[in-house]
């Protein structure tokens, strides 16, 4: 069921608790984390200052960035840097609420939109959230931008609850976390936006055991 591209990826161990870098209010990290909180899987959490990150998690990453989930097997480390890819492992593991799509064409779409978020809605969002560090645009064409990739959102929330289908699954926890981002940049205008679906998909995240035990302070 899984696509090939990721059905390489590392099979989640046996025996030892992988440990999480992390960062509490990062988009990526929080997917990771709703995934591995989906799971149940034990694994073992480290929140990272990003301006003091250890040498361990340089070593796991020499790009420096998180998440990044590390184990070590046969003496070696394993380490997967990608939120999206250590979602994948930890629910391919171990899916009890069934939020990998179940079907091929539901991961065909899927995929596409989770990577059109990364490429191009994630750019669009720090454009217009940080208009000082992006002189050479302007906020507001940013944020018009990201409102095609929402409105998108608000046509298929017309026709079904959650973004993955009838519940919350894989491609509502990849999204959520960067629509909220959005959103909290000027929430009087998102909510003036007539995306009423959006808004409430966006609210009922917020209020979901997985987000209250994701951004718990630790
Ligand atoms: N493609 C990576 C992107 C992760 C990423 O860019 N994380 C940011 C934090 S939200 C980061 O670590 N940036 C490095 C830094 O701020 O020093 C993923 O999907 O995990």
């Amino acid at each position: 069921m899984l696509p090939n591209s990721l059905s390489t990826l590392p099979l989640w161990p046996h025996g030892v608790r992988p440990k999480l870098y992390s960062f509490r209010r990062c988009p990526y990290a929080m997917r990771a984390r709703l995934a591995l909180w989906a799971s149940g899987l034990e694994f073992d959490k480290q929140e990272v200052d990003l301006k003091q990150k250890p040498p361990e998690l340089w070593d796991a990453n020499p790009v420096g960035t998180v998440p990044v989930i590390v184990w070590v097997e046969n003496g070696s480390p394993v380490v997967i840097a990608q939120s999206f890819e250590i979602m994948i492992c930890a629910l391919r593991a171990r899916d009890p609420l069934s939020w990998l799509p179940q079907h091929q064409e539901s991961w065909t779409t899927a995929l596409e939109i989770i990577t059109a978020n990364d490429v191009s809605f994630k750019k669009h969002l720090d454009r217009y959230k940080y208009p000082n560090r992006h002189p050479e645009t302007s906020s507001l064409k940013e944020r018009e931008a990201g409102s095609v990739f929402l409105q998108s959102y608000e046509k298929v929330l017309e026709n079904q609850d959650f973004l993955s289908g009838d519940h919350f699954g894989m491609l509502d926890a990849a999204l959520a976390p960067f629509v909220r981002q959005f959103a909290k940049t000027d929430l009087l205008w998102f909510n003036s936006q007539g995306w009423p679906k959006l808004i409430c998909w966006l609210q009922a995240f917020e209020k979901s055991d997985a987000f209250t035990f994701i951004m718990q302070k630790s």
